[in-house]
């Protein structure tokens, strides 16, 4: 079997659960390898510090071998502060208003994946098999390419693919498909995503699409598919069968007595349209006044990229508006929306999602979105709580029975929030019954294999 090489922005350990879902995922298979993981310590270099005699660190995880690299400050702020969260992510997911384009941290986020490069072909082997994730390293294969590396290499992207006018806004449009082409295989979230990708490689590339799924431009093919990323279902389950996940659920139970609870969980992100789903609850309590002293919104935003400006203005947005309903609903004895800037541990989310008879899943854009996925997973299977998810997360294009919206219609999601909150018993079961065959179907291994098999084929 040969060695499968994982790299992305962060490594974490996959042995432990706090790490989270591709950790998990990935562990079994960079075990099963005896794989390794390579990408950014998480550690940031001050000035005087040079990061570039420093060595790549390699730690032992079980079979699995981490390999990470400190970043100085200043190639911290382009690459990742800079280009990749201040250019790629905003217009991914269609934020050209967001988007810093002026800025010149490309040569930052050039420089960051060509050391990536350097320091990862001193330590492949010509068979390993090469996985990229994400939008910190598209250029990433063809930096390897021009050192020589010869070996199998895939790309996923976890983000989407925007539609080719608002790519073709970046600067750096071409070089950056280009790159794309370096790979053996990208993978995409969404069939959306690939149309998108089909369209601009067709209009600004004139590739020639021979297979289905293959696409020939700039002297080399790539192949490109959707392959959606899932959660491992039994693992969610068992964590929430812990000990932690049930004492937190008896405590909510009891704290919340005679309530109704709705519940959001995202990292604090303006893709995840947080202000227009406060602004919708508000809208619930407005038109349908009956859920006013019975029905609570448990939005927990996990705090995420604080140095970026536009998260710190979103932040304090919602502390508005949350401040805003409370204030205008609240009683003495009943709090509308329980908000927290804060993470909450792994371990308890299960317990959240179980208490919440419906969770608010409304990116304006999204990927994929895993909360929802993982909202399924937690939920009672004889008396299931209700999802009302985004149409424009890529989990829509699998989960057609949740109850899909429009997040920038605060009206229709109030609308669909009342009818979760009154949906029947046997409609609320036949429609988790679907959603969760589906999630265990394409679950986390699904997706893994599959990216394989495409990758390997
Ligand atoms: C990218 C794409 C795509 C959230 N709050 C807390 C917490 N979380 C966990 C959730 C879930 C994960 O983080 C979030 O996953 P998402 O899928 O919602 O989103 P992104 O972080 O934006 O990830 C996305 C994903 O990649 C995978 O491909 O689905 O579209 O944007 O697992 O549970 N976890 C803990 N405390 C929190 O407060 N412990």
């Amino acid at each position: 079997m040969a060695r499968l090489v994982v790299v992305s922005n962060r490594v974490a350990d996959p042995r432990k659960t706090a790490a989270g879902g591709l950790a998990v995922a990935l562990g079994d298979a960079l075990a099963s390898s005896g794989g390794m993981w390579f990408g950014w310590s998480g550690q940031v270099l001050q000035a005087g510090e040079s990061g570039a005699d420093a060595p790549t660190q390699l730690h032992r995880a079980g079979a699995t071998t981490l390999a990470t690299v400190d970043l100085p400050q200043a190639d911290y702020d382009a690459y990742y502060l800079g280009y990749a969260n201040s250019v790629l992510w905003p217009v991914f997911h269609n934020r050209l208003d967001l988007a810093e384009l002026d800025r010149s941290d490309v040569d930052g986020y050039r420089r960051v994946n060509r050391m990536f490069a350097h320091r990862l072909a001193a330590l492949l082997k010509p068979d390993d098999v090469v996985w990229i994730h994400d939008y910190h390293l598209i250029p990433l294969a063809a930096e390897l390419r021009a050192l020589g590396c010869k070996q199998r290499m895939g790309f996923f992207l976890h983000i989407p693919v925007p539609p080719p006018m608002i790519m073709a806004a970046i600067p750096q449009h071409e070089w950056l498909m280009r790159s794309l082409f370096a790979y053996d295989l990208l993978g995409f979230q969404s069939n959306t995503d690939v149309t998108h990708f089909a369209r601009y490689v067709h209009n600004e590339a004139r590739a020639e699409r021979r297979d289905d799924d293959v696409f020939h431009a700039f002297g080399r093919s790539v192949r490109a598919r959707a392959v959606p990323i899932g959660i491992d279902v039994n693992e969610f389950q068992a964590l929430g069968r812990g000990r932690e996940s049930q004492d937190m659920l008896e405590t909510l139970r009891k704290q919340y007595l005679g309530q109704r609870l709705l519940v959001g969980v995202d990292r604090l992100d303006y893709s995840k349209g947080l202000p227009q789903r406060l602004r919708a609850f508000q809208r619930l309590l407005a038109d349908y006044p009956e859920n006013r002293g019975n029905t609570v919104l448990i939005q927990v935003a996990a705090p995420s990229r604080e140095m970026v400006n536009a998260y710190a203005e979103l932040r304090m947005e919602l502390e508005g508006i949350s401040g805003a309903v409370n204030s205008e609903y609240g009683e003495l004895d009943w709090t509308p929306v329980r908000y927290m800037y804060r993470a909450v541990a792994r371990k308890r989310l299960p317990a959240l999602y179980r208490a919440s008879c419906v969770a608010l899943v409304t990116p304006l854009r999204d990927g994929m979105n895993l909360v929802a996925k993982e909202y399924v997973a937690a939920q009672d299977p004889d008396d299931p709580g209700v999802l009302v998810l985004s149409r424009f997360a890529g989990a829509a294009e699998q989960m057609t029975q949740a109850i899909l919206v429009n997040p920038y219609d605060t009206q229709a999601v109030a609308e669909a929030i009342q009818s979760a909150l009154h949906m029947s018993q046997e409609e609320r079961l036949r429609r988790h019954r679907e959603l969760l065959k589906g999630i265990r179907e394409f679950d986390v291994h699904w997706w893994h294999k599959e990216f394989m098999h495409n990758l390997l084929d």
